[in-house]
């Protein structure tokens, strides 16, 4: 990068739990990639009080409660969306609008129609230079990394089964309060959105096929809960001592489906799988090998390797800690691992070198959109009695 390139000064919308890890990463981007300079300018909030302590405590230059007046700054180039999920299409479109770079996290929109104007607007940006990403983070963790470059090779072949399962247990205590993750009409969905997301990602992601049909289901097993303190950073709240409230999205998924290729797909998500905090899981089995990669040990991916016939085959754990696998190198020196935060900070990397090598940014709006699709046909299957249902292509 020249010397004299302008640093790109970024604002974050949204101080709770994402904006805490998005703060992060843009934090340390610099420091450790070799990526175009940012500034780290507005930290935004509704909550103004909270916004100003979060940005003081993350490095930000200012805090604001307002984003339209910050997407006209001119000082400011990248928006980058951490508000609950209804939000994101308003802010995404206004502020390609505006001209600027845009970040959403997942899932992209709470709704097909939503995700088909953001990609709309997109389209616009693209032609004027713009990027613009969805942040399904985990692809960006270097065991998952490598596990796409060992599929790429051709080391598992064909794909004959694919199971992902995402589970959490924050819901299971029935006094855990109301937030905004739990109302249809803030996020979109449950379990489906916040979790399944990126499940159908990762699946789309490291096979590069598409789901082509499935049938699934929707659980909500309990189905009020008390109001109370949700706004805390935390993802559970605490205090949920008030009035009850409807809870209007689903606590678990579920789909069987089809992979393009053949391949079969299972997937399930939970936040009422007792004791799984965090645990997402993918499992891959192919005609020539298998891989198996889980998040709480997301230093490792286990492979077999179906064409080793000798009697000492079996699934291999492969550290991946060496300065040769992806991302790792910028990190520590051989061997020493890495934590959940660190593939955020990957993401805004590939992210700042994609504007400034004007490639194409990934995971795009088009597979934000893709991904929107699936949870949607998850959806409608559930309504109709766990029908089959064709993926819209
Ligand atoms: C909450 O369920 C959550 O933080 C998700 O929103 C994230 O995307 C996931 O990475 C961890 O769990």
């Amino acid at each position: 990068m020249a010397e004299s390139t302008p640093s790109l000064g970024v604002a974050v919308i949204g101080y709770a739990f994402m904006g805490k890890a998005h703060s992060h990463a843009w934090r340390n981007v610099g420091a450790f990639f070799d990526t175009p300079a940012i500034e780290q300018k507005v930290l935004v909030g509704r909550d103004g009080a909270r916004a100003a302590a979060a940005a003081k405590r993350y490095g930000w230059q200012e805090s604001a409660t307002d984003w339209r007046k910050i997407i006209e700054r001119d000082d400011v180039h990248i928006i980058d969306v951490c508000a609950p999920g209804v939000m994101h299409a308003e802010i995404a479109i206004a502020a390609l609008a505006a001209g600027k770079h845009v970040i959403v996290e997942k899932p992209m929109a709470t709704s097909v129609e939503d995700a088909e104007r953001m990609q709309e607007a997109f389209a616009a940006a693209s032609a004027r230079g713009q990027h613009a990403i969805v942040n399904f983070n985990y692809r960006r963790v270097p065991a998952v990394a490598l596990a796409k470059k060992l599929i790429e090779d051709g080391r598992i072949g064909e794909l004959r089964h694919v199971r992902a399962s995402y589970l959490q247990d924050w819901l299971t205590d029935p006094n855990t309060p109301m937030s905004w993750r739990l109302r249809k009409d803030e996020a979109g969905s449950g379990a489906l959105g916040d979790l399944g997301s990126h499940l159908v990602d990762l699946v789309t992601h490291l096979t590069a096929e598409s789901i082509t049909d499935l049938s699934g289901g929707l659980r909500t097993f309990i189905t009020e809960r008390p109001t109370g303190d949700s706004g805390d950073g935390s993802i559970k709240g605490s205090g949920g001592s008030g009035p009850l409230e409807t809870v209007t999205v689903d606590d678990s998924a579920w789909a069987h489906g089809t992979l393009s290729g053949g391949g079969l797909l299972q997937l399930e998500v939970s936040r009422f799988a007792l004791g799984r905090k965090n645990e997402m899981t993918i499992a891959l089995y192919g005609e020539r090998g298998s891989l198996l990669f889980n998040l709480e040990n997301l230093n490792e991916v286990w492979f077999f390797d179906g064409q080793n016939d000798s009697q000492e085959q079996g699934f291999r754990r492969i550290l991946v800690t060496e300065s040769d696998h992806p991302y790792v190198g910028k990190w520590w020196p051989d061997g020493h691992i890495i934590g959940w935060e660190h593939a955020f900070v990957h993401q805004f990397a590939e992210f700042l070198t994609s504007i400034a090598d004007g490639t194409p940014s990934s995971p795009s709006f088009a597979e934000g959109l893709r991904v929107q699709q699936v949870l949607q046909s998850i959806e409608d299957s559930a309504a109709a009695d766990s029908r089959t249902v064709t993926v819209p292509a």
